[in-house]
Parts: structure tokens; C-alpha cells; sequence
């Protein structure tokens, strides 16, 4: 009932429970154990069944992850492996992912809210309808400061399974077409703050594809509704409720560990396209590649971007491989020095956890933002964080419910495998060069 929850702006008594979950320390939940699909022993994901996502897809690829549960943050994944039919061992992606803050500053300059780590995000776990998760499997998580302490098992992990239309097509000769629909491996939970409910999506692709997103829904604050001249939007009848508007920054922390090793490389592409030169039919682009040696800033730009190299896994056409961060569509906004840029590449440290009012003691001075973080060390094992902002001014359509708007990204393989991992036989020698035969 919209009675018995807590607007933020009334919420300043979290503020205390947080402090106690630093005390604590993150703890993980721990559920009952849950009948995962069969796998191959010697395959399965380093830890207990309960932990255990495991999911072959009917194009025959495996994802395989652990998952554990804290406050903050909410649902957190480690070692996620990918493997693709034609290879004979999972390829390890990530070492560990999960949200590093949500920060919500309202454009009257009032209230500016740090989600994840202020208003203890991972303890907001709602139970999900088992029609919320279709033809999967809720798990029950054991919620570190539950916002209900009677009650902290919350049925709130949703691992299922969607299609996701073509994965490929191609007419060959005559009427043969080959063509296939891609499927992907859903994990997601609900977790609400204030009046939103923030749904954390984590979409695991039979192409090796990762998307993250975060949809938020629920209410706006009612609390928001007089902002002045261009600071909200008429929502009610005529001219009387001003919806404040904000911005939703979300934050991202990935841990990357291709191949299994942390020892990673980032690498920046960027390609500058020039008009004709004289006797050239076209305008030219040429693509540079930087290694990024050190920490960085990065700031999203035409034509650039990023990826992630294993320092020793190769495909079988003898490629290094790679994930490429893949944008989203994103506002950035300027106000914080934290959320002034799209990607930070930091070395990796144990208690740099979350993007912005980090709580983990770091030493004295220490600073509390990832942008701080960036202070020229050489990168040996990179940690990757990805900021996706969203201006939200509200329209009469977020009442009521408020319709769910997503903000995030993907993470797409560049030479995990030789071929499209999901080739059909018969077009398994169509591999570089074609052969004419002659
Ligand atoms: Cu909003």
C-alpha cells in the first residue's frame, strides 16, 4: 500500500541504518537451494547450487554466473562465463558486476540523493509475482538489512528466459534461408526506494552480448510537486502540480576477468573521417587505436570507443580476445564531478566499491568519487565503471503507475570466437577470405 512507503524525502532515519550496514560490513544472503538446470560437473560455476545461475540456452549456449546479495548495491554477479557451441570450456567474461550508485539530484537543487549507498538500494528487494518472472525461476534471497527484519526472505531473483527475434539471417542460393531466433538469459530483481522501484536487468545473449539496464517505475515523489519555471512539468489538471524534474545517474562497476585473468588491457579506438582527396571517389576514415595505460576519464564521443583485452586468451583464428563497451543513450549531467564522464578505467582497489559517497574505509584523504580515482596509475587490472544518465521531466503519463523508463548499456564480444558463435554447419568454412576456387 502506498501508505506504508517511505518517501525519500522523509528518509532521513535510513541514513542511521546505513551507517549500522557499514559497521557490519556487505554481507551476502543466502537462499534456499533451487533446482538449477543440469550441467556438466566439471563446467559448473565456482560456488554452492543456491548461488548458482545456470542457464543453456536452446541455441545452445551457456551462461554461467554466482550470484550474492548486498545491502547496497542489491544483486551482485561473479565470474560469468560465456560459452558458445563449438567451444569445450566456459570463456570467463566478468569477474564480478554489479550497480555502483544511483544518484538522483533534483533540478530545484533541493534534494540530491545518493541511492545506492545512502538509502541502502539492496535492502529495498521486493518479492516478485511469479507472473513477473515468465517460465523462470524466483529464488529467495536472504535481504541484509531487510526493510521488513521480521521477514528479510524476500523471493526477489528472477532468472528467466526471452527471445530476442533474429540472431541472424541470410538468403543462400535458391530458397534455402539460414536464419535463427536469438535467445537470452534474464536476471533481474525489483528494488524500491522512496516511491520508485528500480528493476536492475542483466540480459545474458546466446551471441555472448551482455546488456545491463536499470528501468525506473513506481511513483514520482509526491513530495516534488511545486517546482517553479523550467525546473517541473504540469502533471495535474491546468497549471497546479509541477513535477520536479531530475536526473537518474547510474553506475555500473565492472570487473572484468577475460579469460580468467584480471590483467586486462583497455584500448580506445577513435576514427576521423575526412572529405575526398583529389582522384579519391569518397570521403576517407581512418581508425586509431590507443592503448589506455594509465586510469582515465573517458568522455563518450563520435566514432570512439572502448574495449577490453584478454592478456591471454585467443580465438582459433589466433585473434586477442575482447569485449567492447557498447553506449547507450545517455544525458550526461554536469553538476557532480563524478558524473562529468561516461567511463572511468580504475585500478582495481578493494574498497573503491561505489561510484560516488564510496562508505568503504579507504585510509585517510582517501576521496569518495570514482573521478577522484583517476589518478594517473598504470592500469594492471583494470576495473571499468560506466555512467548512464537520464533527465527525467515527467509528463501527464507517469500517473499512474509511472511507465517504466530504462537507462543502460551493453557489452558486446569482439573476437571471443572465430565465427559467429551461432554459424550453422554448413557455413562453418565461410571464414575470412572466401575461396573462389581458383
Ligand atoms: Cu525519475
Amino acid at each position: 500500500m502506498r501508505v506504508t512507503r517511505m518517501s525519500r524525502t522523509h528518509k532521513g532515519a535510513a541514513v542511521g541504518l546505513s551507517l549500522a550496514a557499514l559497521a557490519a560490513g556487505a554481507t551476502a544472503g543466502a537462499g534456499p537451494a533451487v533446482a538449477q538446470p543440469k550441467a556438466a560437473p566439471a563446467a559448473a560455476a565456482d560456488c554452492s547450487a543456491a548461488y548458482r545461475i545456470e542457464q543453456k540456452l536452446s541455441t545452445g549456449t551457456t551462461w554461467r554466473m554466482c550470484w550474492r546479495y548486498e545491502a547496497k548495491s542489491g544483486l551482485v554477479l561473479e565470474k560469468v562465463t560465456y560459452q558458445p557451441p563449438g567451444e569445450t570450456k566456459p570463456i570467463r567474461v566478468l569477474t564480478s558486476a554489479k550497480l555502483a550508485q544511483i544518484h538522483v539530484p533534483y533540478d530545484d537543487g533541493k534534494n540530491e540523493y545518493n541511492d545506492i549507498t545512502d538509502y541502502n538500494f539492496g535492502s529495498g528487494l521486493v518479492n516478485l509475482a511469479p507472473a513477473e518472472c515468465p517460465g523462470g525461476t524466483i529464488k529467495t534471497v536472504k535481504v541484509p538489512q531487510a526493510m521488513d527484519p521480521q521477514h528479510p526472505d524476500v523471493k526477489g531473483l528472477c532468472t528467466t528466459t526471452r527471445s530476442r527475434g533474429h540472431a541472424y539471417r541470410m538468403q543462400a542460393e535458391g530458397t534455402k534461408v539460414y536464419q535463427a531466433q536469438g535467445k537470452d538469459l534474464l536476471v533481474y530483481t525489483v528494488n524500491q526506494v522512496g516511491w520508485y522501484e528500480y528493476m536492475t536487468e542483466w540480459r545474458f545473449s546466446d551471441d555472448g552480448t551482455v546488456n545491463m539496464n536499470v528501468g525506473a517505475t513506481g511513483s514520482l515523489s509526491p513530495f516534488d510537486y511545486d517546482a517553479g519555471d523550467g525546473r517541473g512539468w504540469p502533471i495535474g489538471k491546468g497549471a497546479t502540480s509541477y513535477a520536479t524534474s531530475h536526473s537518474h545517474n547510474v553506475f555500473w562497476r565492472l570487473d572484468f576477468g577475460l579469460d580468467g585473468s584480471s590483467a586486462n588491457k583497455i584500448e580506445q579506438y577513435d576514427s576521423v573521417v575526412s572529405p575526398p582527396a583529389s582522384g579519391q571517389q569518397g570521403p576517407t576514415n581512418k581508425t586509431t587505436r590507443t592503448p589506455v595505460t594509465k586510469e582515465l576519464a573517458g568522455d563518450a564521443k563520435n566514432m570512439r570507443w572502448w574495449r577490453v583485452v584478454s592478456s591471454i586468451g585467443k580465438n582459433k583464428d589466433g585473434h586477442a580476445r575482447s569485449y567492447e563497451l557498447v553506449p547507450g543513450a545517455t544525458t550526461k549531467y554536469s553538476g557532480r564531478g563524478f558524473t562529468r564522464h561516461d567511463v572511468y578505467f580504475t585500478e582495481y582497489n578493494k574498497c573503491e566499491m561505489y561510484a560516488s559517497n564510496n562508505p568503504l574505509s579507504c585510509g585517510t584523504g582517501h576521496p569518495k568519487t570514482v573521478d577522484k580515482w583517476v589518478n594517473g596509475q598504470t592500469l594492471k587490472h583494470p576495473v571499468a565503471w560506466v555512467n548512464v544518465g537520464f533527465h527525467h521531466i515527467a509528463r501527464d503519463e507517469d500517473q499512474q503507475p509511472m511507465p517504466v523508463h530504462w537507462q543502460g548499456f551493453s557489452i558486446a564480444p569482439r573476437d571471443v570466437t572465430a565465427m559467429n558463435p551461432l554459424t550453422p554447419s554448413a557455413l562453418k568454412g565461410e571464414n575470412g577470405r572466401p575461396d573462389t576456387g581458383s
